[in-house]
């Protein structure tokens, strides 16, 4: 069996934090290396600083490594996105088409470029939205997001690239924060819980959205790229679903740990883009091609976002 190097940039964010000991458990520590803009704080493994709008600093890293395998995580946002819209989709598409480009020319074996709930925009159906919904969404992220997947299709088409993708709802994580999304709230409200305080929520009492926790993200994500590449019938990037819920339901689940706990429902800008987006997404090619099926629903992803929080605030809530 050949050796695998494997490449994860935007290794420091909201996934890369979370999957990087995944990848490090499946290929080995020295086989994994990590890539960002800066350093991690709290990691000593393999890392490389990386701008990957700057396609000659890439190609060194891959050469260097000899890498065989690359996650591509780096991106703006869809809240953060919309205050520098040029700014975000040069960030967004320079750095996927580095890595499309680097990856044809040196050989890349598989490559993975998340896609997400923004792809969707005002004409997909709200509830159970297909994997062949029509794409025209309202941010540029989401503009980003459509783009990367139509060049991801051209890539493997054109050039045979392994490409593979996830639409990923909102992923709700304790690792660390998310990057400037407008699923942001969701883990925000977790972390205010667990410290005693109060939540002012910037969506709507009851915009429901697609979410997913992250160990559910992870598995699809490594089951994805473990999956048989006859397997693969969709080469743009696949519906993924975990659960949906409201932000009244989820003060709700965490009221059933913390009864006084309490929500204010402050809506601002990024309203708007949530209901642009879809409520629920119909999963099933995911199901039927590589076997999908989440684990976690919002009862269970709660009493872990508590008790994994609650250690890590505790000590610090108990220091004098
Ligand atoms: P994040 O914002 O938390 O992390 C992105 C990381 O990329 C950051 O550490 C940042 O420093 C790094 N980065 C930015 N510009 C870079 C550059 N030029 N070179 C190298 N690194 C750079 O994002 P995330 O939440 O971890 O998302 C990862 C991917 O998954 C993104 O493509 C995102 O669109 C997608 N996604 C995330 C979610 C979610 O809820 N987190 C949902 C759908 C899709
Ligand atoms: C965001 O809110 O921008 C992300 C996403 C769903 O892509 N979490």
């Amino acid at each position: 069996m050949q050796r695998e190097t494997v490449l994860i940039i935007g290794a420091n964010g909201q996934i890369g934090t979370a999957l990087l000991p995944r990848l490090r458990d499946q290929f080995g520590s020295s086989n994994v290396i990590a890539a960002d803009l800066r350093k991690p704080a709290n990691d000593s493994g393999l890392f490389t600083l990386l701008d990957a709008t700057q396609p000659e600093a890439l190609t060194e890293v891959v050469r260097r490594y000899r890498i065989t395998q690359i996650y591509h995580l780096a991106a703006i946002l869809s809240a953060k996105g919309e205050s520098d819209p040029i700014g975000s989709w040069n960030l967004n598409m320079q750095t996927l088409l580095n890595v499309l480009e680097v990856s044809r020319l040196h050989n890349i074996r598989k490559v993975f470029v998340p896609s997400s709930i923004a792809a969707f925009g005002e004409h997909a159906p709200k509830y159970d939205t297909p994997q062949n919904a029509y794409l025209d969404p309202t941010t540029v992220y989401g503009i980003s997001k459509v783009a990367a997947e139509n060049w991801s299709m051209y890539y493997h088409k054109r050039y045979g690239l392994d490409i593979r993708s996830l639409r990923y709802p909102g992923v709700i994580s304790y690792e660390s924060m998310p990057g400037g999304g407008t699923t942001d709230y969701a883990v925000a409200i977790y972390h205010a819980a667990v410290q005693g305080q109060s939540f002012d929520c910037f969506l709507n009492a009851d915009t429901r959205l697609p979410m997913i926790y992250m160990d559910d993200a992870l598995r699809a994500t490594l089951e994805l790229m473990d999956a048989p590449a006859e397997q693969i019938s969709v080469r743009t990037s696949y519906n993924l679903a975990g659960m949906s819920f409201t932000p009244a339901e989820q003060t709700a689940s965490i009221q059933a740990h913390f009864p006084d706990f309490v929500t204010y429902y402050k809506p601002d800008f990024r309203q708007a883009i949530a209901e642009s987006w879809p409520k629920t997404i119909d999963d099933s090619v995911a199901r039927q091609d590589w076997g999908w099926k989440p684990a976690f629903d919002l009862s269970r992803m709660t009493q872990e976002m508590i008790s994994n929080l609650t250690a890590v605030y505790q000590p610090l809530v108990s220091i004098p």
